[in-house]
């Protein structure tokens, strides 16, 4: 295609820090004029800064969840990349790519980086919300150090480079000339299916389903519904209709594409019947994130970790060898960590936010690694990933020949239990919310000693992590109040919402049994936070607006 190159002029908007995970606004404010191209030339700004002055030899990767902009930004950014030098620009067929599905492919194709278009479990929609996010050439997201450079940037851009030509067909797989560059659109489902297959034993998962067994996996509307569809209907040969909610849609359905009690109702209706399937199973807008249900039972993230990471070198092939190491982020159960100890392998606590995983597999000390949010994932790609997490089980269940509910218990009765809850008090004041964390932070460390919620505090502080491989140093990561009898309370503000602030507290209490009720074993904890952080007092609000 001839292309004429054009340098736009543009000013900057003041509000492109990226978050827990990229950059997330509402859709309308990407939809503002130079908000997405700004970003964009910026994200290569500070590529071409940080050592890769020249990109002709070099391959990018674009691709999304499927929510409502997703064309329209895929369209430019080929643009920006085309006219920024890039040899080759790769792009899901349809601008579909999910999130551990990118990372599989910039990986194995050896691309530069790649760049995602989601706001993940947010709901999609010209009302509701987008995102974008810079993942770098191990496959995972950009670090802290490159997403604080390319805030800089977006402070002081004055220019963006791009093309004058017509839009690539996003639908029809081939190859086609955008200036210099060679855009290829590719199928986004293969180089994800060979990864797995170097992980999993695919005829002993078929062989589970000969036998009858009956999964149903949600995929909520999301990028994840053409996957479940080829690997689970199709390589897998579960029966059609095992997948539900299969199609991609722009506004998800009108739903949070989010795996959790609320969202995921039909499914948690379906696992409580008396003629459940054997297994349930969701996955959130862009794929990363799972959800695992047995019937008439809901697996927790900090659980659904440990499960794996005790079973996955008997019962998965890809990890025979055994494990390097696991991680978890600093809010998530430390079940894993029982689970870690009797292995006899470290286990890695950090910052929420999966980018502070891939320093670690990258330098090989930990092999799984997982967080409260519903992620888990493995070395196999950088990203979390929700259909590995639902082949880990079935893999698990099909080795054991156990239910996921005699699993759970068998893990309980060997390891005892993380009794574990998060609660989010969402649309807070964001001022009033910096100033409580400002003044818990003065004020926790002269917990030490004191008794809380019938023990004593062992430790408490703001949680710092000094990463093991490249020394940085991330600090203000969240409230730590840790107990004597293995309980702890932590406070944080969550990092990926659009609007005001929200307060996530995370409480877990660790007992050798596995059948106390849930709340009850909790309410002490939940009490000492309530005087500690005083929501009431700050904030007028009484109840969490969310209970996970
Ligand atoms: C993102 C990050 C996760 C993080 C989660 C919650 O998930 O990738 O690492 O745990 O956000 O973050 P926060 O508590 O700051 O809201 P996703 O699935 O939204 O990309």
């Amino acid at each position: 295609m001839e292309c004429q190159g054009l340098i736009v002029p543009t000013t900057p908007y003041e509000d492109q820090r990226p978050g827990t995970s990229g950059l997330r606004r509402k859709t309308r404010r990407f939809m503002q004029p130079h908000y997405v191209e700004n970003f964009v030339q910026s994200i290569f700004d500070s590529v071409r800064e940080e050592g890769a002055p020249d990109f002709s030899g070099e391959t990018l990767v674009v691709g999304g969840d499927g929510r409502y902009h997703n064309r329209e930004a895929i369209q430019s950014i080929l643009k920006i990349a085309a006219a920024n030098g890039f040899g080759r620009i790769l792009v899901g067929r349809g601008g579909l790519l999910s999130t551990p599905a990118m990372s599989a492919v910039i990986r194995r194709r050896g691309a530069l980086g790649g760049i995602l278009l989601t706001a993940s479990h947010n709901p999609g929609g010209a009302g509701a919300d987008f995102g974008i996010k810079y993942n770098i050439r191990n496959g995972g997201p950009a670090p802290e150090g490159v997403t604080e450079r390319i805030y800089a940037h977006t402070r002081v851009i004055e220019r963006f480079l791009t093309l004058e030509a017509p839009g690539v067909d996003l639908d029809r797989e081939g190859t086609v000339r955008l200036g210099d560059a060679e855009v290829a659109v590719i199928d986004p489902i293969s180089d994800y299916v060979a990864v797995l297959g170097g992980i999993f034993d695919f005829d002993a998962l078929r062989g589970l389903f000969r036998d009858g067994f009956r999964l149903v996996f949600d995929a909520m509307n999301g990028v994840t519904g053409p996957y479940g569809r080829a690997i689970l209907e199709g390589m897998l040969e579960a029966p059609e209709g095992t997948v539900i909610r299969g199609t991609p849609l722009e506004d998800f359905g009108g739903g949070h594409p989010d795996p959790d009690r609320r969202h995921a109702g039909e499914l948690f209706r379906r696992m409580s019947l008396p003629d459940a399937p054997d297994m349930g199973a969701a996955c959130d807008g862009d794929g990363d994130r799972n959800m695992i249900l047995g019937r008439g039972i809901f697996v927790s993230p900090g659980d659904s970790l440990a499960v794996i990471a005790q079973h996955a070198a008997g019962c998965i092939p890809g990890y025979g060898s055994g494990l390097r190491g696991v991680a978890r982020s600093m809010p998530t159960s430390t079940a894993v960590d029982r689970v870690a100890r009797a292995l006899g392998v470290p286990c890695y606590e950090t910052p929420t936010g999966w980018k502070f995983f891939g320093n670690l597999m990258d330098s090989g000390r930990c092999t799984l690694c997982g967080e409260e949010s519903f992620g888990t994932g493995s070395d196999h790609v950088r990203e979390k990933d929700g259909i590995w997490a639902v082949l880990c089980w079935l893999s698990i269940l099909a080795g054991d020949r156990a239910s996921v509910g005699e699993t759970l218990l068998g893990h309980w009765r060997r390891f005892g239990r993380s009794y574990f809850q998060r609660h989010d008090y969402a649309g807070l004041d964001a001022a009033q919310a910096a100033r409580m964390m400002d003044e818990l932070r003065g004020h926790v460390p002269s917990l030490a000693g004191t008794r809380l919620a019938d023990a004593a505090v062992r430790d408490a502080d703001d949680f710092s992590y000094t990463d093991p491989v490249d020394g940085s140093v991330s600090r203000n990561q969240g409230i730590r109040i840790l107990l004597d009898d293995g309980s702890r309370i932590v406070g944080r503000l969550s990092g990926t919402g659009t609007e005001g602030a929200t307060l996530r507290l995370y409480f877990e209490r660790v007992r050798p049994e596995g059948g106390l009720p849930l709340e009850e074993t909790l309410a002490p904890l939940v009490e000492a936070a309530r005087g500690l952080f005083r929501i009431e007092e700050r904030f007028g609000r009484t109840s969490p607006s969310v209970v996970t």
